[in-house]
């Protein structure tokens, strides 16, 4: 059945054509006599896909013989690649080679590395040709990934609920573990593996501190010796109380040796079980956990304290910047800025600090963290969100390359012109000991993984530029539509169309101009901009869109939070007149008056109330689009997902109708022509 399981991986027979060419040059798959076991998963993984796409299986072989070998290894393990003069300089040690060559006069191709990871990793690349049909002669690639952790953060709760998940439960089963080794392990690390994520943080960062006893230790280092040959580490959540909730200590002062010995023996027990194991992500004061502020010390005595416990075993600490209290009611967005930029040069060299995307909290749209190009002696590792918390769950179509790249690409004007937040986050700028980039994973044990079709592009997308940050967003999503789907152009250009349009799409029809925080508080889910009674200012859609008569918009210039002073100048600047901000982020930083006068030559709420429609107009496009593929692809997925997108249509309606009653209410002023409310 087309339920989605095999993600990317279908391999699905090509058009004949493709691939009887392809054969001449995928008749065997040859590993040398000393391969592990990451090779012979490269081998076999080939020989899957090449049987699948090609319908004939390679033979496999250590020797070569006449031509149309595939060759694969490192110099250790394969004479062949040995004695062949290749940049495997070029690939460091998770990078590969991937050449056509000839081997005593045999036409072949090689796939080398330094190490097994990278033949793996080059296998899947090699497949990818095939599978979006390129050509497969005078191959000469070298690639080796931009970040060093490229990893998901899963926010599972240990009793198989995943905060903000989407997609069933969580695919970590604890309670069988580690007895019970569940297929789909093995299949998780295979797909993440092809598109090069090389590590997985298991649990949430609220979670109970029960992960980090002795029987959960066992569970993950099961799931652990599962992943090792994939390439993927284990990481895991640390609660900071750990020594009081499950050490017997009465307190968890980063500065009582106590508390230091527990979390260095504690260090060593994960250790022993896991050799590679990764280490600890940590939410620390920051949404009721637990902290080292709580007894009067900084971040950077918490951070270090675990560091320092990690270090002797290779580990490292990703501390979260995600901190903002009710004792900060002024604005949210600075407080993060506030509490790391005085620490920068405190930390220990085996701690990231991992900062999301935006100020705030991955809403629809936001300007680059202003952390970003602030903490040239701390390792910033960035966070984005692949669950669509604030973006419509899994039914919504919103693929979410585009925004990525919007904070990747943004300017910190750190040092300068072109000091962008990719080069921040990749370590080129700052020059950082480590690089990192985390995305809050959106897996569960729905059979197509990630709870629709098109969430499986934002997994596949948050893995591609995690390997190379500088990948367009529409090339990652034409190789996927052509892998998941099709390579039929009747079908890849909408379908591309449609990914690339649909994050603009949702922004308009949920947070249009700069808007932010809308959403139902709780959920998440569906518009409640009316909001304004719960406890804590911060959580009331009110106190982000500050609409009244007169106005609506957040000022964060110097006549308001001046939340603008925590960017370079060069940064700030962009923003620092309603006039001249770019419009998408207009009423994040000013507050302007309803009939401020847009580049359209539209009033501010004119603007509004045409963005919102377009955001509508935008998904019943969607809908006739893919509407008119039926023909080109299996009935199954193209039923759901045309399921999902009027879902989605409607709901579109909902935030457009829900967000200009309201906005209408407040300003007092009539609807223009061309929209009519519902009655
Ligand atoms: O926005 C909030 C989410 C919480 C999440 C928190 C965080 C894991 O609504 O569910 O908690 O961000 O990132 O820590």
């Amino acid at each position: 059945a087309e339920d989605g399981y095999d993600l990317w991986l279908r391999y699905k027979p090509l058009p004949a054509a493709e691939a009887r060419g392809y054969l001449k040059a995928a008749r065997r798959v040859v590993t040398g006599p000393q391969a592990g076991e990451t090779i012979a998963i490269a081998r076999e993984e080939l020989a899957r896909g090449i049987e699948g796409l090609l319908r004939r299986a390679p033979a496999g072989s250590t020797r070569l013989a006449g031509d149309g070998a595939i060759v694969i290894g490192t110099p250790k393990d394969s004479p062949e690649i040995a004695a062949l003069d290749l940049p495997l300089d070029r690939a460091g040690a998770e990078g590969y080679v991937i050449r056509s060559v000839r081997i005593d006069g045999r036409r072949a191709i090689v796939i080398a590395a330094n190490e097994e990871i990278g033949v793996l990793y080059g296998a899947f690349h090699l497949l990818r040709l095939m599978q979006t049909l390129q050509p497969l002669d005078a191959l000469d690639i070298v690639e080796r990934p931009g970040i060093e952790r490229r990893l998901l953060n899963h926010w599972d709760n240990l009793d198989r609920t995943v905060e903000r998940g989407y997609a069933g439960q969580s695919i970590w089963d604890w309670h069988k573990l580690p007895d019970y080794i569940d297929p789909r392990y093995r299949d998780y690390a295979r797909a993440n593996a092809s598109i090069g994520i090389n590590g997985t943080v298991l649990t949430n960062v609220n979670a109970d501190a029960v992960a980090l006893t002795p029987a959960y230790l066992e569970k993950t280092a099961a799931l652990a010796d599962v992943f090792r040959p994939y390439g993927v580490r284990v990481y895991l959540t640390a609660r900071f109380s750990a020594p009081i909730e499950i050490g017997g200590l009465d307190t968890a002062d980063p500065l009582d040796p106590r508390v230091r010995a527990w979390w260095r023996d504690k260090a060593s027990e994960i250790y022993a079980l896991i050799p590679d194991f990764g280490g600890f992500l940590v939410k620390a004061n920051s949404e009721g956990q637990p902290g080292p502020q709580d007894y009067g010390r900084t971040h950077a005595d918490g951070a270090n304290m675990l560091a320092e416990a990690l270090a002797p075993h290779g580990g490292v600490v990703m501390w979260r910047a995600f901190v903002y209290s009710a004792e900060n009611p002024d604005d949210r967005a600075k407080q993060a800025y506030d509490e790391f930029v005085p620490l920068d040069g405190a930390f220990r060299d085996n701690v990231l600090v991992q900062v999301k995307n935006g100020p705030i909290d991955f809403q629809p749209r936001e300007p680059f963290h202003p952390l970003f190009g602030a903490m040239s002696n701390t390792p910033l590792a960035l966070e984005l969100q692949i669950t669509k918390e604030y973006l419509g769950f899994a039914t919504h179509l919103v693929y979410l390359a585009p925004m990525w790249k919007e904070t990747l690409d943004a300017d910190t004007y750190a040092a300068g012109a072109g000091s962008t937040v990719a080069k921040v986050v990749d370590g080129s700028l700052h020059d950082y000991p480590h690089t990192a980039i985390a995305g809050v994973s959106n897996i569960g044990s729905d059979r197509n993984w990630t709870g629709s079709h098109f969430d499986q592009a934002n997994w596949r997308a948050f893995g591609r530029l995690a390997w190379n940050p500088l990948l367009s967003p529409e090339a990652i999503a034409e190789e996927w539509v052509r892998m998941t789907f099709s390579n039929d152009e009747r079908f890849v250009a909408p379908v591309v169309d449609m990914m690339l349009g649909s994050h603009e799409a949702a922004v308009d029809y949920m947070t249009p101009l700069g808007l932010h925080h809308l959403m139902g508080t709780g959920h998440h889910y569906g518009p409640a901009p009316w909001v304004d009674d719960l406890d804590r200012p911060e959580w009331n859609p009110v106190y982000y869109h500050r609409a009244d008569r007169e106005g609506v918009g957040f000022d964060r210039t110097e006549t308001g939070s001046n939340a603008l002073a925590q960017y370079a100048p060069e940064a700030a600047a962009a923003f620092a007149a309603p006039e001249t901000t770019p419009e998408e982020y207009l009423l994040w930083f000013h507050r302007v008056s309803w009939d401020f006068e847009m580049k359209s030559g539209r009033t501010l709420w004119e603007e509004l109330v045409h963005r919102y429609t377009r955001g509508v107009e935008k998904v019943a496009a969607m809908r006739r689009t893919w509407a008119g593929l039926d023909e080109l692809i299996d009935a199954e997925r193209h039923a759901q997902v045309a399921a999902f997108l009027a879902i989605q249509e409607k709901e579109a309606k909902w935030w457009r109708d829900a967000c200009l009653a309201y906005f209408q209410a407040v300003s007092g002023l009539p609807f223009p022509e061309g929209y009519d409310p519902p009655a």
